[in-house]
């Protein structure tokens, strides 16, 4: 009998993250995307350039708090006609921009850790929180297969993410997701009711009072 004093810590090593279960289906990814916060906001910027922020319309006639672009062969669109995927912006009727590498490699890399080997996203939604930003309960269920999960990477501010059941009245759980954190809702939590608690200001070192969340989509 021999024993392996190494037993006990993650696989991957120091770098890989405690696996935080948050749900059936949920768990939380503490801090994976923290090395590559640079590089991905750096591609958020080149997205922008391209395509600007903006605040969407609800069907409903309100304007949106959170500002929002999107990357992929399809984008998640709001107006007065509904909620849709469309694979231009509106705004000047091309493409949205391409999914940039480093973009991708996380989502897969998040989904993989989570149980959910060969997640391939066609879509990612760009969510720019100031402070006072938030984003009312909703579900998520303008994409075509509730199979694939979602990932969701958090940057810049922190924020309380809202998480609900399956009915909006369900009283949500309250977490705290921060710069780096990374999300993969899956399985029976992909249907949960969530939002996001209206933003506490602060001043972030890389994005000072701004969140920036990501989510990748299997919309197609
Ligand atoms: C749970 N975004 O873009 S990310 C959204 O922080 C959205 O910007 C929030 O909700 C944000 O639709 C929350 C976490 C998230 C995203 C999708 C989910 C949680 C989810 C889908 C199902 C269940
Ligand atoms: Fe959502």
């Amino acid at each position: 009998m021999t024993f392996d004093l190494f037993d006990d810590l993650p696989p991957n090593g120091p770098a890989s993250p405690a696996i935080e279960p948050l749900a059936d289906g949920a768990v939380v990814l503490r801090g994976l995307a923290r090395a590559d916060a640079e590089v991905l906001l750096a591609d958020v910027q080149a997205i922008i350039a391209l395509a600007p922020w903006r605040h969407m319309i609800t069907p409903g006639g309100l304007t949106m708090s959170v500002a929002m672009v999107n990357c992929g062969t399809v984008g998640w669109v709001s107006d007065a006609r509904g909620y849709r995927y469309d694979p231009v912006d509106p705004l000047n009727g091309k493409p949205w921009p391409e999914m940039p590498a480093s973009f991708r490699k996380l989502a897969t890399t998040a989904a993989a850790q989570a149980g959910f080997a060969g997640f391939e996203p066609d879509a990612c939604l760009i969510n720019r929180y100031e402070p006072g930003t938030r984003l009312s309960l909703h579900q998520d269920r303008d994409e075509r297969d509730f199979s694939a999960p979602i990932v969701s990477v958090s940057l810049g501010l922190p924020a309380v993410f809202l998480f609900g059941g399956m009915r909006r009245a369900d009283r949500p759980q309250r977490v705290r997701l921060a710069h780096g954190d990374v999300v993969v809702w899956g399985g029976p939590s992909r249907l949960a009711f969530h939002g996001v608690a209206p933003l506490a200001d602060g001043d972030h070192p890389l994005l000072g009072r701004l969140r920036i969340n990501l989510t990748f989509r299997k919309a197609l």
